[in-house]
């Protein structure tokens, strides 16, 4: 066994976006392209000799071969020793678990999330430090530098490590152990919520549907959900994870996680539903014939909090994406807590929650999580609803519809344009951005605007400033129109316009948002001349 010194290029494309770098696969086989990237990473990161890597991922196609290049590049770097889940499998969630409670270096996390899979589809790779997030922008930001200039990484020649048994072998000098991808992460479950309570509510008749759709949370609901709370083994649906998803888009949402609504929907539908996306951190909340917005999802669990044992003794803080609705600080103001805004991405979270000024935070894009991690947990919400639903006993839609009655409702939707040419989507921010200032004290039926910006946020933990993080256009009534590229596609440009209205009145709560919402989305389509710019007359998805 070896340890050889590889000579090689820069490729130009490494930079990471909002959540690492995410490419097609052809891509990254490329010869040298995974190698360079990790061989970034392990250059800006200054592990000491000897240290600790956390590393696994959502089981898609490659996940195996990118596994076992980087255990011999850890090896060949110096590291002391890597904790690999089974088979290669950690979901996000339990790699930012199994990172904090065995004190490790940091991580790397193979995935592209809810983007589909297989010899076509994408994958992605990124590093999380000691405290569990995804690495700050700084950090990124030293890899993509790095990326740019490299000329050799470190290689050991060695045979590949067994992955699909428990125990420690070695590899060199480093030490490798094969961990149970689930047992970490259960267990933090458990100490968070009534177990007791859910499962006798599950012993009656209350009955729930999860969508594991073929991605990593398979393993980890049927442990959780079927072995300790004792729910039926079909209420985990689609749990064996697949290389390539099943062909399906494992993005929780109404339109992919369709085998799931349909239930939901359906005459004899279950009490509760809910999906997680391919690498188990986003989550869709379901109740009988209703659903639950994951802006609205944020709020209720902050409103509920203390009913939960991990959260008995109340929230600090919560914080939420710039484009995620305000129904979270209606909650914030009502328990005189802060609430942040950040811009998109769980890693502007990291520093809030290290310094304890939050406890809670989400995203609109079906991502909820709090300080027990560090990166947006799937079935963690699943769970926190349980144990709402379970000391309530009230079905989902009550709850939420009681919420609203209390808090008001906040109308919320994102509309995606997918794959656009990337000179048609920054032509239409081009354009916002050159015109937004002129739009302030402009009336349009009932909305008045009172400011334009383009999103800038200055972390109160380290003050560094990120800019350009999307243009707010905010009407004096509180409702907002936003529109941001997206930092996750792997196919041209994604233009994310997201809508929200709040009202006040519970008689128009019934509404359905699209209706509510009807006249900004007109209001955003002439401002943007999105679809001059773009010649699409329709979204490629509405959540
Ligand atoms: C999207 C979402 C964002 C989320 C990110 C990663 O980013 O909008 O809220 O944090 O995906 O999610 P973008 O830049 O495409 O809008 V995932 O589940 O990778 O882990
Ligand atoms: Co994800």
């Amino acid at each position: 066994m070896s340890i050889r010194t590889v000579n090689t290029r820069p490729f130009s494309d490494q930079k990471p976006g909002t959540s690492g770098l995410r490419k097609k696969v052809p891509v990254f086989r490329q010869p040298h392209y995974l190698e360079n990237f990790v061989q970034s990473i392990f250059d800006s990161i200054s592990a000491p000799h000897g240290a600790t890597l956390v590393l696994g991922g959502d089981g898609r196609f490659y996940n195996r071969t990118a596994i076992q290049i980087i255990l011999k590049m850890a090896a060949a770097n110096g590291f002391g020793k890597v904790l690999v889940g089974r088979g290669g499998i950690l979901s996000t969630p339990a790699a930012s678990c199994v990172i904090r409670k065995h004190k490790a270096f940091g991580g790397l996390i193979l995935s592209a999330s809810h983007n589909p899979g297989g010899p076509d589809g994408d994958f992605g790779i990124k590093f999380n430090s000691g405290n569990g997030g995804p690495a700050t922008e700084s950090v990124t930001e030293a890899i993509f530098a790095r990326s740019k200039i490299i000329e050799h990484y470190r290689f050991l020649d060695a045979g590949d490590v067994m992955l699909d048994r428990l125990g420690e072998t070695t590899l060199g000098r480093m030490r490798v152990e094969v961990i149970d991808p689930v047992a970490d992460y259960a267990e933090l479950m458990e100490a968070l919520f009534d177990f007791d309570a859910i499962r006798a509510a599950l012993a009656g008749s209350f009955r729930i549907k999860f969508d594991a759709m073929h991605a990593v949370t398979g393993p980890y609901a049927r442990e959780i959900l079927v072995n300790r709370l004792g729910a039926p083994a079909d209420s985990v649906m689609n749990a064996v994870p697949l290389e390539d998803f099943g062909g399906g888009h494992p993005d929780p949402n109404l339109t992919y996680a369709h085998d799931l609504v349909e239930i939901m929907y359906g005459a004899d539908a279950p009490d509760f539903g809910a999906a997680s996306d391919g690498d188990g951190d986003r989550n869709m909340i379901l109740g009988r014939h209703f659903f639950v917005t994951p802006s609205d999802s944020l709020a209720v669990i902050a409103a509920n909090a203390t009913l939960v044992p991990g959260y008995r003794q109340g929230v600090a803080g919560i914080a939420r994406s710039m484009p995620t609705s305000a129904a979270a600080d209606r909650v914030a103001g009502a328990l005189g807590i802060p609430c942040f805004e950040t811009p998109t991405g769980w890693k502007f979270f990291g520093n809030l929650m290290d310094a304890g000024k939050v406890t809670l935070c989400g995203e609109e894009s079906f991502g909820t999580s709090s300080s027990h991690v560090r990166e947006k947990d799937g079935l963690w919400a699943v769970l926190f609803w349980l144990d709402i639903l379970a000391v309530r006993k009230q079905p989902v839609e009550t709850i939420v519809r009681e919420h609203w009655a209390k808090y008001g409702r906040n109308f919320y939707s994102r509309y995606d344009y997918e794959a656009l040419p990337t000179e048609a989507a920054d032509g239409v921010m081009q354009h916002l951005r050159a015109n937004f200032s002129s739009l302030t004290g402009k009336t349009f039926g009932p909305y008045t605007v009172q400011t334009c910006d383009d999103f800038s946020y200055t972390d109160p933990v380290d003050g560094s400033i990120s800019k350009n993080q999307g243009i707010r256009i905010l009407f004096s009534d509180g409702s907002r129109i936003i529109f941001r590229l997206s930092g996750t596609g792997t196919e041209g440009a994604t233009l994310r316009v997201y809508l929200e209205a709040y009202e006040a009145d519970v008689s128009r709560h019934h509404l359905d948002a699209q209706e509510a919402l009807k006249e900004l989305i007109e209001i955003a389509l002439r401002i943007s001349e999105l679809q001059a710019r773009t010649g699409r007359d329709q979204p490629t998805v509405i959540t």
